[in-house]
């Protein structure tokens, strides 16, 4: 428990307790509380560890002392949970919106009754909230516009999540009497690390039946509106689904306008207009005559373009590559030979360095590297020295019974605050492959963040960096960094970056990779597995690593065993 989480739920409760009216010293006291834990410069939880006392903090009693005990002992504030299921959601909800703060939100319930952001949405434009003491039409405006950013932000869902309730509504769609082509378009085909709501695309002999069927899909929480060619749903995992059947002359150009990027579809439009065409989601026209639209590639080759992959269609320079044939030919799941950062029993893993190397074989890998934690983890137990090399016996048992798959012994060593690594040089050079990563104080100032990296990097014995950003998708930003000079310091050392292929993680980034492939950085698409089934997220990474330009040639475990341990033996 971070001590920015911790300030979070305090921030929280004020605010709940404010809407509920409740007395304005508690609320201010626990406002305080939160700022002075923001800007703590030591962990609150060590110093919980540590038995010291609290309450020597600016603004923190003993009441809140034992209040952030409990969260940090938890894992959760009973005082929130009980608030949380006294405050009408709705009301929750309405702090999302700029220009309304718990204050405010408590008049709105208590002249308007207004518990929802659609309620409020409603009283906005008749003009109710206007006429409110305090309010005014400007402030009224603000809301409006702040409901609709409400109501889409928290509406995203990582790509992994989505993709299982996109196919399972493929499916049902298909059975529909008279379907033709379908494909789910979007960002959920640009295969974007998150996703706002899926955009369908259909051809059908008869759209009005495909429409009556899909309303009948067994997970729908709410119709939002059915026509005779269109319908969006809203299923019960919150997920928006948007419907379209189109004509089988239109059904190219609907594809790749409804693929998207905005921002690409309005940069190909603008060389169409170059070329005196106009462009649409029903064909490509030159004047009054269509003269394309039935497939993308028609699309693309009525503005002089060869076709290009979704996963590159975000205005990044994919229309210049295209038109100089300098597009790159992207990675794909066939091309990974093996996984090179995975957990066992040894640290946080769920299984033994034998299942785990079973199961990559399954997967037809020729080479897994183990790379358990190196120190305590919080609860984890982590391997010193010792354990290192008791570990280091078993791995060479274990080749005995795999023959046909290559076991790199590593490990995920922890990256100190001081940009020291916490083993050392004599254990990490008898490993095949040293895998370093921060895990631990993520607070600290860009720069020293930055030469924390930088200085772990110089380590000749560390082939990769993990997770480089330690971002979590939609939970926690990534730490400050100089990324430009933390991608500088891997070319010149010849250190790998990782790009974790966990659907939480992604990291790095599509922009990143993208960056670090033009600078020539070889990159490690792996798993971080802790169990069997995790080896499996391999595709999510292969999906960024996509959207980040990746070649083979750019992909480390793209290699064979021996040329891979011949790259990691050069280091
Ligand atoms: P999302 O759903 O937020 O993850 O992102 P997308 O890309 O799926 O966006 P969405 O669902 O709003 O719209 C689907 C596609 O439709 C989008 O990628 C491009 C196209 N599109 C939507 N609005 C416009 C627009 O105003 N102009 C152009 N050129 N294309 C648009
Ligand atoms: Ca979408
Ligand atoms: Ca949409």
């Amino acid at each position: 428990m971070v001590n920015q989480q911790i300030a979070q739920k305090f921030y929280k409760t004020a605010d709940l307790l404010e809407i509920m009216g409740e007395n304005p010293f508690r609320v201010r006291a626990y406002r305080n509380a939160a700022r002075t834990i923001e800007s703590l410069g030591r962990d609150l939880s060590e110093m919980v560890a540590q038995g010291e006392d609290l309450t020597k903090l600016p603004g923190i009693g003993k009441d809140l002392a034992q209040k952030i005990q409990e969260i940090i002992e938890t894992g959760t504030f009973q005082k929130l949970k009980e608030l949380e299921e006294e405050v009408p959601p709705g009301l929750i909800e309405l702090l999302k919106v700029e220009g309304l703060g718990p204050k405010r939100i408590k008049t709105l319930y208590d002249t308007l009754g207004i518990t929802s952001l659609e309620e409020l949405r409603e009283a906005a434009q008749k003009g109710e909230i206007s006429k409110l003491p305090g309010f005014g039409k400007k402030l009224e405006q603000t809301i409006l516009k702040g409901v609709v950013l409400a109501k889409k932000e928290g509406r995203r869902f990582r790509w992994a999540y989505v993709e299982s309730f996109a196919l399972e509504l493929v499916d049902f769609l298909k059975k529909a009497k008279g379907l033709n082509a379908i494909e789910v378009a979007g960002s959920f085909r640009r295969k974007k690390e998150t996703v706002g709501d899926l955009d369908i695309l259909v051809t059908a002999t008869n759209p009005k039946e495909v429409i009556e069927h899909f309303v009948t899909f067994p997970e729908i929480k709410e119709v939002l509106s059915k026509g005779s060619t269109r319908s969006t749903i809203i299923l019960s995992s919150n997920i928006q689904v948007d419907l379209r059947a189109v004509e089988e002359e239109s059904y190219g150009s609907a594809l790749h306008y409804f693929t998207g990027s905005k921002a690409h579809n309005i940069a190909i439009r603008s060389l169409a207009q170059k070329l005196g065409l106009k462009i649409n989601e029903y064909g490509v026209f030159k004047g009054e005559e269509r003269i394309a639209g039935r497939s993308e590639e028609e699309i693309f080759a009525s503005v002089g373009l060869p076709y290009i992959e979704p996963e590159l269609r975000e205005n990044r320079g994919e229309i210049e590559a295209a038109m100089e044939g300098r597009l790159p030919k992207l990675i794909t799941i066939s091309d990974i030979r093996g996984d090179l950062h995975c957990h066992t029993k040894w640290s946080d893993g769920q299984y033994s360095i034998a299942e785990m190397v079973a199961a990559a074989r399954r997967l037809g890998h020729s080479y897994i590297a183990i790379t358990d934690h190196s120190r305590r983890l919080a609860m984890i137990k982590g391997l010193d020295e010792k354990r290192l090399e008791m570990q280091a016996r078993e791995i060479e048992e274990v080749r005995g019974h795999f023959p046909d798959i290559q076991i790199l012994h590593g490990i995920e060593v922890d990256i100190l605050e001081d940009g020291s690594l916490d083993l050392p040089d004599s254990a990490l050079e008898l490993l095949d492959i040293v895998v370093a990563a921060i895990h631990s104080k993520f607070k600290l100032s860009k720069k020293k963040q930055t030469m924390r990296l930088l200085k772990a990097m110089d380590n000749p014995h560390v082939n990769i960096i993990a997770h480089p950003t330690g971002r979590l998708i939609g939970v926690r930003e990534g730490y400050e960094l100089d990324m430009e000079k933390v991608m500088k310091h891997a070319a010149q050392n010849g250190c790998i970056l990782e790009l974790n292929a966990q659907p939480s993680r992604l990291d790095l980034n599509d922009v990143n990779l993208k960056l670090a492939k033009e600078m020539g950085i070889k990159i490690s698409i792996a798993t971080d597995a802790h169990n069997m089934d995790n080896l499996l997220y391999m595709r999510y990474g292969v999906n960024q690593a996509r959207r980040g330009w990746l070649e083979r040639r750019d992909v480390i475990n793209t290699l064979s065993a021996e040329k891979l341990l011949e790259t990691l033996k050069r280091q």
